[in-house]
């Protein structure tokens, strides 16, 4: 790894991995430090959870922030920022298909994922996969971004001997994005090296149309040079569940093969099968008069379309909102996510962390 950019300040810079931090019980940072002599496995697990000090600030000032050192000293990272007004069901996508590494893996792709941070990964399970999957109800609106906000869980890609890739998540509350008259509190969009564009069902399909701004702000605030931005794009029409009578969504919601094929002679990404998926969910919207929710497809270089359900079934709304002192729902049914990995999978091998044959096909026009 030679220069990373900071997630907090945008800063560019090449992290001191010589000094570093740690967190004391009283979650402040002070230098970690680590006894000479000691053998390559014993200095990774001392230095498991360990910081490195954003050089825009010194230590000891208010604006002084760390990173994971897990975070920039490998492969550049894939920082992905999920997209969609409150309510459009991006944590819920988030958590599902952070549930299905967790559980499945991406070893049909070839890669060994680990969290990148255990505490966060912890915090991540107890926050959203508890609450969802544990006991089958709906998620909390996820707060408004605020200034230095950090992406809220990660996973280490491993590919053989090769250096690993981090991956993370950035997932804040849907108003965050229209939010444009205070610059600091959206500059994280700029960290964004790949965008998953979360589609609710029930605005691509309103009359008259209900428009979800966030697509267009955050593309608009994305600079590049170019007819197209070059960042792996997907967008994903979620909740799908709700459009299983419409036939062209449900021939892709119930898809059982995957994405994989050994057409080439190899196991290889099936990437005619994800074109085709791309341009029935595009026509799906097109019929519908959804431009705002193609529009990635037309301003980013590399862009696949999906359908999936995190969830498979709805959480009804109580009959006088309001009254409940707790908002969050329960699910009708046991939950059943369909699909949710694909869009990830899609997004690695447009950046190139997925390298199967076939790989470098996926999302090109
Ligand atoms: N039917 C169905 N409903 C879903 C699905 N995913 C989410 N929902 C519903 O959508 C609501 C909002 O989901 P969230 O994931 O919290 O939405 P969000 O985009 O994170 O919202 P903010 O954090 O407020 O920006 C949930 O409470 C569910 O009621 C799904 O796959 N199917
Ligand atoms: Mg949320
Ligand atoms: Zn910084």
């Amino acid at each position: 790894m030679s220069t990373i950019r900071c997630p907090i300040c945008l800063r560019m810079f090449e992290p001191d991995l010589r000094k570093l931090y740690q967190l004391n019980d009283q979650g402040d940072p002070i230098p970690l430090v680590v006894p000479p002599g000691i053998d390559e496995v014993e200095f990774e697990e001392r230095t498991r959870n360990a910081l490195v000090l954003c050089p825009s600030s010194p230590p000891g000032q208010p604006e002084a922030h760390y990173l994971q050192r897990d975070f920039t000293r490998y492969k550049q990272p894939i920082v992905i920022g999920l997209v969609g007004a409150k309510d459009t069901g991006k944590s819920t996508l988030l958590a599902t298909m952070i549930q299905e590494i967790d559980t499945i893996g991406l070893h049909d792709y070839g890669l060994r994922a680990r969290p990148l941070v255990d505490d966060k990964h912890q915090n991540f399970r107890r926050d959203y996969l508890d609450q969802l999957i544990t006991n089958r109800r709906t998620l909390l609106g996820t707060p408004a971004a605020r200034e230095g906000v950090q992406f809220v869980d990660g996973f280490l890609l491993i590919e053989g001997n090769d250096v690993p890739q981090p991956v993370v998540f950035f997932d804040v509350g849907g108003e965050s994005f229209t939010n444009i008259k205070d610059d600091k509190l959206i500059q994280f969009i700029q960290t964004f090296t790949a965008l998953l564009f979360v589609v609710d069902p029930d605005r691509a399909t309103a009359r008259p149309p209900n428009a979800d701004w966030t697509f267009n702000a955050v593309s608009n605030r994305l600079t590049g040079p170019g007819k197209y931005l070059d960042k792996p794009t997907a967008i994903v029409l979620t909740k799908a569940d709700k459009l299983r009578f419409e036939p062209t969504v449900a021939r892709w919601l119930t898809e059982q093969g995957g994405i994989l094929t050994r057409k080439c002679g190899e196991v290889c990404i099936d990437h005619d099968k994800m074109r085709e998926e791309s341009r029935d969910i595009f026509g799906f919207l097109y019929q519908r008069e959804a431009a705002w929710a193609y529009l990635p497809f037309s301003t980013f270089l590399t862009c696949t379309l999906h359908a999936v359900s995190a969830t498979g079934t709805s959480a009804p709304k109580p009959e006088q909102p309001g009254s409940a002192t707790d908002p969050r729902r329960t699910y009708l049914r046991p939950l059943r996510s369909r699909r949710v990995l694909e869009p990830l999978v899609a997004i690695l091998a447009m950046s190139g962390a997925i390298t199967l044959p076939g790989a470098d096909r996926v999302g090109r026009r």
